[in-house]
């Protein structure tokens, strides 16, 4: 295991491992429940850019612990903040921080993932839950409203209706409703939630890592773009996938009925 100095900075609040070519990022200050003061928000995403510019990292895990994934943006530290305050709040800068990283992201839920923590799971690329996770939209009840993106990726997941409920309303839902809302991946068991995403992960990160990026960025682009412009983006990803070293050796495997061996080339 590399040390995890070898990805920048990082505090107690976010513990740094590498397991293979999967990093792990956990969020780690239960004494308030993995709340995302600006410092563990800096930190974390300080680590996932170490991560992302990391070539043997080829997919990363952001997990909290058993009891919570993260209960939100710190109230404590919002609280104070002035208007002016939050206009030019260093927090506003983790969301494109985070939807910047080109390596797959996996949330691994287990407990708690409410606002921001919520959020942050959005803003991964798969999530897998544990039975006991809890997931909700909570900000309306303390007078605010999401600001991490909970509105616009929660509606384009679960669809306006589901989301408007939510948001106005501050429910939670656990791990099974989350499964048939097209919300979560998979839910795991209370004792194996990290294990199968570290298993998701691990499938991942055996892919070609160049055309994993690509593919992933082909996906979200969907979010973005109307169809006919969606196509022409997919189309270009496409060949630029044709052009790496990695698709000669996948087809030529194939054929060749071995197991491909990639090089991010
Ligand atoms: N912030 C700060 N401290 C928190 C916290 C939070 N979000 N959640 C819990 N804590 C603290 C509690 O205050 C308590 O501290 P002490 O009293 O010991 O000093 C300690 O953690 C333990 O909490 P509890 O006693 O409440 O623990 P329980 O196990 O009974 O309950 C809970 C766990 C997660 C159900 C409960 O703590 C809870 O409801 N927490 C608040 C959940 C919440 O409302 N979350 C939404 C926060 S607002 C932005 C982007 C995004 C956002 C803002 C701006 N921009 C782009 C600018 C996002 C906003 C939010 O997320």
């Amino acid at each position: 295991m590399e040390p995890p100095e070898a990805h920048g900075a990082h505090g107690s609040t976010v513990l740094a491992e590498v397991r293979g070519a999967v990093g792990l990022a956990r969020l780690n200050r239960p004494e308030a429940r993995n709340a995302l003061s600006p410092e563990v928000m800096e930190t974390l995403a300080q680590l996932l850019e170490a991560f992302d510019a990391d070539p043997a990292i080829r997919c990363v895990v952001v997990a909290g612990g058993d009891e919570v994934f993260a209960a939100g943006a710190d109230i404590k530290a919002m609280r104070d903040r002035s208007f002016q305050e939050a206009l030019v709040s260093p927090a506003a800068r983790f969301w494109p921080r985070v939807a910047a990283c080109r390596t797959p992201l996996v949330a691994a839920v287990s407990g708690y993932a409410l606002g921001a923590g919520c959020e942050l799971a959005l803003a991964c690329d798969m999530i897998v839950a544990s039975e006991t996770a809890e997931f909700g939209q909570p900000e309306i009840m303390l007078g605010i409203i999401p600001g991490g993106g909970g509105t616009q990726r929660l509606a384009r997941v679960v669809g306006k209706q589901r989301a408007m409920e939510l948001v106005l309303t501050g429910r939670r839902i656990g791990a099974q409703e989350a499964l048939r809302f097209g919300f979560v991946n998979q839910v795991a068991g209370k004792r194996e939630w990290l294990e199968k995403a570290l298993e998701v992960a691990g499938v991942v990160a055996r892919r070609p890592p160049i055309a994993t990026r690509l593919a992933k960025q082909a996906v979200l682009a969907a979010e973005e773009a109307g169809l006919t412009a969606g196509l022409d983006h997919e189309r270009r990803l496409f060949e630029i996938a044709m052009a790496t070293e990695d698709r000669v050796e996948g087809m030529t495997a194939f054929i060749e009925k071995r197991p491909p061996e990639f090089r991010g080339r």
